[in-house]
């Protein structure tokens, strides 16, 4: 059985998500941030980047990067239909996840949530923060722009979904107004049978960070 490293709250949930959506049999270990477990050497010798989310596979291989992860989940579940109909579709997830991860959350979130990490100074954690408010609201505004009336990112239900899925939560809870369709969207997406299986396993332990 596969074993996915997570840390409820933090960008795992999109993979935790994914993992519901494509029957995945799976055991979950909770990563605690907060407490610093991804530094210590148990979890350093599974996932030396010392992030998650992280996935043993049976065979006892570790897959990291939710990318990576993303792609392997829906190609090893045909049977869930999420695998891309051809290279140009399978692109178009990789496309999407990449500037949501990339851009949204590295070059957006990663300041919003932890500025501390950039500098000790209050004031310049304040222009850290207002900086990323920046980026993530031109992102959003640039999803918002992709999704247009469709459902979901790439029409159908896909990957970029999972990733779209997080973003949005983190958006919410961080106070930004989320335009109309991603609203929308993020309602559709909790109103998935994967979210209800995810469960409490979405959420914070606390109101602290675990970016
Ligand atoms: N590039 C990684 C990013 C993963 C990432 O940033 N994970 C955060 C949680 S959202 C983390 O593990 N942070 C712990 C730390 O930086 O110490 C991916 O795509 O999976």
């Amino acid at each position: 059985m596969m074993t996915f490293f997570h840390s409820p709250g933090s960008c795992s949930n999109g993979i935790l998500f994914l993992l519901h959506e494509v029957g995945a049999a799976f055991e979950c270990v909770v990563v605690d941030l907060r407490k610093g477990e991804q530094t210590q050497a148990a979890y350093r010798a599974l996932n030396p980047k010392g992030k998650v989310p992280a996935l043993r596979l049976s065979e006892g291989s570790v897959l990291t990067e939710f990318q990576a992860i993303a792609t392997w989940l829906t190609a090893a579940h045909p049977e869930a239909g999420l695998q891309p109909a051809n290279e140009l579709a399978r692109s178009r997830v990789i496309e999407a996840l990449d500037f949501i991860i990339g851009s949204v959350h590295m070059r957006g979130f990663t300041f919003v949530k932890v500025p501390a990490k950039f500098h000790d100074s209050p004031e310049a954690q304040t222009a850290i923060r207002a900086h990323g408010r920046k980026e993530v609201t031109k992102g959003l505004s640039l999803l918002s722009e992709h999704l247009g009336e469709q459902d979901y990112l790439l029409g159908e239900f896909s990957a970029a979904d999972a990733g779209l899925f997080y973003v949005l939560t983190w958006a919410e809870e961080e106070g930004f107004g989320l335009p109309r369709n991603l609203g929308a969207c993020l309602a559709r997406l909790r109103a998935r049978p994967a979210y209800a299986a995810a469960g409490p396993m979405l959420r914070h332990q606390t109101a602290a960070s675990t970016q």
